[in-house]
């Protein structure tokens, strides 16, 4: 078996000084960490990333961040200078916008490319530097798709693989990045490139057969083939899951089962509603919220019957948008509460900090309803874990949006809905709190089925299947190379 190395941009904590000097480490949120840390507890490895302080890294604390961690670690570090033009800026004003249709939240700044590509070459220099024949490398992630042609100039010829966990757009608007053609041609360095779904692979081919005239994309029916610059690189959909058993059992979990008990009698007489995100603007929160202030409005029978528990996760808040998306959230909790609360009954439940796992957990389990209406997502693992997690009788109904990558895979059991379209998610909300137990359960049986099978560890297996062949075959061109050169 081959060693894993896991390249993604941040680390699965964070560093962070405090005011008294102090190091703190936190465990990184966010659906990147939650599916590859399991893996690498399972299978060991390496894993090489940016543990989320810019400049120097402090030796002691991130030896405690990494100790008994099951793997190794390798940081990379950033400057301040790096880490807004790199992160916040072509990553995160660029590239994640554009590739959830929201264009007009680009900024289009110059200098952020060539500090990507810096930054790139620097994760390319650390994968050089640890990387061994034979091992498997498996970068993640829009912040890094130019690595392997860093790569390919530091003359590493290993079989390079990489996943997506964005979604990837349709021509029209990826046409609208200023380096369209460099990132395809770097894309296209990678051996093997994964996807969550058929639309974003569809997309891609359609984008490489538009921008690249030559690039050649093969008929196939399974795995798909380009031919470029006298390479074969194949490309995939390969849908993250989630650890399930883990969830589940942790759902059935004394401590868990407790404060579910403590949330639900919290609210007696209610529906309880759940919506768990990072503050993103790609996650719906607004639209959301105006949603379930339309379905109070308009159907008066879910008032003091239908709470909605809203959790946000800190992210990201050095960048303004993120600053004035938070405040828009705010005022609306704050309209709909002072307009429709009585003595006994608040609609919205709000907090913005990060739930420990219990209770995360008790929150899926105690919500008979989840509200996941992301208005773009490569997939969205709060709605698969939501499945796992909803224990008592299958009584969870899921509203998902449809445009969420996880509605491929669930849309046999879930609502689907047009996040946009505030009008039918309200009425939604009303379908679904009248919805009969019998058919509740139906649909939550028929997701678990798919969340249970097609886990974390399945996708890795599906995605390492797919990519060994390569490894192995790079790895006997490199000795028979050495070899030579020896002789
Ligand atoms: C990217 C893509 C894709 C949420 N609230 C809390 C908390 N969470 C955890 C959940 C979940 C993760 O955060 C969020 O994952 P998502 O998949 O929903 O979203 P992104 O972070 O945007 O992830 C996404 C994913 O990568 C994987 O490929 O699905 O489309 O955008 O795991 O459990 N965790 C804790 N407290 C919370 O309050 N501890």
């Amino acid at each position: 078996m081959s060693r894993l190395i896991v390249v993604s941009n941040r680390l699965p904590f964070a560093l962070d000084l405090t005011s008294e000097d102090l190091w703190t480490v936190t465990p990184a949120a966010g659906g990147l960490v939650s599916a590859i840390e399991p893996v690498l507890r399972e299978r060991g490895g390496t894993w090489i990333g940016w543990p989320g302080v810019a400049g120097e890294i402090p030796r002691t604390p991130l030896e405690k961040a990494t100790r008994g961690a099951g793997y190794a670690v390798v940081p990379v570090s950033l400057s301040k200078a790096e880490r807004d033009e790199f992160y916040y800026g072509y990553s995160n004003e660029v590239i994640w916008p554009l590739f959830h249709d929201l264009q007009n939240f680009c900024h289009f700044e110059p200098a952020f490319w060539e500090t990507y590509k810096t930054v790139n070459e620097r994760y390319a220099d650390a994968i050089a530097r640890h990387c061994q024949l034979g091992d498997f490398i498996w970068v993640h992630d829009y912040h890094l798709m130019y690595v392997a042609q860093a790569l390919r100039a530091r003359r590493v010829h290993a079989a390079l693989t990489f996943f997506l966990h964005i979604p990837f757009p349709p021509f029209d608007i990826f046409a609208k990045l200023p380096q369209q053609q460099r990132l395809l041609r770097a894309l296209l360095e990678f051996d093997l490139l994964g996807f969550q779904t058929r639309r974003d692979l569809r997309n891609f081919l359609q984008c490489v057969r538009r921008v690249l005239s030559d690039a050649e994309v093969l008929p196939s029916a399974g795995i798909q083939r380009i031919h470029y610059g006298g390479r074969e690189i194949r490309a995939s959909r390969f849908p993250i899951g989630i650890d399930f058993e883990s969830f589940e059992k942790g759902a059935v979990s004394e401590e868990v089962a407790q404060r579910t008990r403590k949330l639900r009698a919290a609210f007696p007489g209610c529906q309880l509603m759940l919506g768990a995100d990072r503050l993103d603007y790609s996650k719906g929160i607004p639209e959301r919220l105006r949603a379930f202030r339309d379905a109070l409005e308009r159907h008066r029978e879910l008032r003091g019957r239908v709470v909605l528990i809203q959790n946000v996760v800190p992210s990201r808040v050095e960048i303004p948008r993120y600053h004035e998306f938070k405040d828009r959230i705010d005022r609306l909790v704050g309209d709909i509460n002072g307009r429709f609360s009585t003595d006994t009954w608040l609609p919205v439940h709000y907090r913005f900090r990060s739930l420990n796992r219990d209770d995360l957990l008790a929150h899926y389990r105690a919500c008979e309803i989840a509200l996941v209406t992301p208005l773009k997502d490569g997939m969205n693992l709060v709605a698969k874990e939501y499945c796992a997690c909803s224990v008592d009788k299958n009584d969870g109904v899921l509203i998902l949006s449809q445009f969420a990558g996880a509605a491929e895979q669930l849309k046999p059991g879930a609502v689907l809905v047009n996040p946009y379209d505030v009008e039918q998610v309200a009425d939604t909300i009303l379908k679904v709190f009248r919805m009969s137990a019998a058919e509740r359960s139906a649909r939550m049986k028929r997701m678990r089925r798919v969340v249970r099978d097609e886990n974390v560890f399945w996708w890795v297996d599906s995605f390492l299947k797919a990519g060994s062949q390569l490894t192995i075959r790079s790895a006997r061109i490199a000795s028979r190379r050495q070899a030579k050169i020896t002789r």
